[in-house]
């Protein structure tokens, strides 16, 4: 890991209300994947931090300095800042100079955000908001939900947002397996309700970061972030569409797709069993609910990346029907390589569905998780050594390894070009 906190050095002045950046109070409300890294940065940093989250065995594990989520390095840094005693975790909210709200902001019934979690935070600050507060959301947010929600929801703790309180919007950026880095390297859009709610949480910003903190209003801040994620759903979208029409055309995915890269504007991405996680398969939605006729584009690209994993299903039971008792190994169940996080895999619901089919022994090999409460998981050695047919799902390291030899006489089907 890169960050030296200890060199940091303050880049702007402080604003007159908070005092100085590395003397205030901050309470990071959800400590999730964003909030808990956030908190402990903070802590490190200088801070003291008060961490909230609704789940007890959440804000038990953090108090012991351990950590309920897997994600390199921090481990340690939360054991350091909780053991320094500058981070603690409750349930509730306390007084602070800085709340910072990172809950889960997920799509509901018909692909609706759901922002009840959201709500619920803002609503938990009321009882200890105080004039001069600075109230940041980082979460994932349809456009209009700092303003039209939070802001409204702080409005009846009888203090005037935008005047007596701070109010700004700072998605987070950060990919999975990188955190602790990109917290820091990354650059950060800040949109806050007013001008002056935008001055004060630039300069909260700047006080920890690496990276060029940007100003701009709370909507444009808002729908940066949704923009971001929906330009690569849109990509991937591209990219698995071309698989579907390469099959139906007999061409390699693979070799056309590395060598239209080679025209010195074209930068396609890489196809696969479909698109999961928290993230890419959530957030285009919040655009698509927010202006339903003009978002065409996008619908349609979450439309096909949902479509893909019923395809790969198709196509292995097609096989499956003309072999006599197959044994077909799934290789991989995460949302993507080199990590264990199964979450909103399209690889879980597609060896799910492969189950429910009926169609043979189904193998599965996970190298990042060592335990699985609904499929047994056998070695990669032993899942070659049985299967019929090879199916890759996830371009795991260890499957990289896998020598050609292995899968002599076996039909493969390969999701994400391991295999070429
Ligand atoms: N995927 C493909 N083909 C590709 C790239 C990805 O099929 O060429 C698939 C992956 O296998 C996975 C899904 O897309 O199933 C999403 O993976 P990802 O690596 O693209 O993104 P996430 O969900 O881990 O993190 C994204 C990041 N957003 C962008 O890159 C624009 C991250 O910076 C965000 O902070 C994160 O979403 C978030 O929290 O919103």
């Amino acid at each position: 890991m890169e960050i030296d906190l200890s060199t940091q050095e303050l880049v702007s002045p402080k604003p007159a209300r908070l005092g100085s950046i590395r003397e205030s109070t901050v309470c990071v409300v959800g400590l999730g994947y964003i909030g808990l890294p956030t908190a402990s940065l903070l802590a490190s940093w200088g801070h003291r931090v008060y961490g909230v989250d609704s789940a007890l065995h959440v804000v038990e594990t953090i108090n012991r300095g351990e950590i309920h989520i897997v994600e390199p390095d921090l481990g340690a840094i939360v054991k350091g800042a909780v053991g320094s005693g500058q981070l603690t975790a409750s349930c509730t909210p306390c007084e602070a100079d800085v709340f910072l709200i990172a809950v889960p902001t997920p799509s509901s019934e018909g692909n609706v955000p759901d922002l009840s979690a959201v709500e619920a935070a803002a609503r938990s600050l009321l009882p200890v908001l105080r004039p001069g507060n600075l109230v940041i959301l980082e979460s994932t947010s349809p456009v209009g939900t700092t303003d039209g929600l939070v802001a409204k929801i702080l409005a009846e703790s009888g203090y005037t947002p935008g005047d007596d309180l701070h109010i700004a919007y700072c998605p987070e950026r950060v990919l999975p397996g990188r955190i602790l880095t990109e917290l820091v390297e990354n650059d950060r859009i800040v949109g806050g309700i007013t001008p002056a709610s935008t001055e004060v949480a630039v300069d909260f910003y700047e006080g920890f970061i690496r990276g060029e903190v940007i100003a701009t209003d709370a909507r444009t801040a808002e729908m940066v972030k949704l923009t971001e994620n929906s330009f690569r759903d849109v990509n991937i979208a591209f990219a698995n569409e071309l698989s579907l029409i390469c099959d139906e055309l007999d061409v390699s995915v693979w070799e056309l797709i590395r060598l239209a890269n080679r025209h010195p504007r074209v930068d396609i991405l890489q196809p696969g069993p479909g698109v999961g996680g928290h993230c890419i398969a959530v957030d285009p939605w919040f655009l698509v609910h927010g202006a339903p006729k003009q978002a065409r584009l996008i619908k349609t690209a979450r439309e096909v990346n949902d479509l893909k994993p019923e395809w790969v299903i198709q196509r292995v039971c097609r096989h499956a029907r003309k072999m006599r008792n197959p044994v077909i190994a799934c290789l991989g169940l995460a949302f993507k390589a080199n990590v264990d996080d199964l979450r909103e895999s399209p690889a879980v619901d597609i060896v799910r569905a492969l189950v429910a089919e009926s169609i043979g022994e189904i193998l599965v090999c996970e190298p990042n998780i060592k335990h699985h409460d609904e499929f047994e998981l056998v070695s990669v050695q032993e899942a070659l050594t049985r299967a019929d047919l090879v199916l890759v799902l996830v371009d795991h390291k260890p499957f990289l390894r896998i020598r050609r030899e292995a899968l002599q006489e076996k039909v493969l089907i390969d999701t994400k070009g391991v295999f070429l």
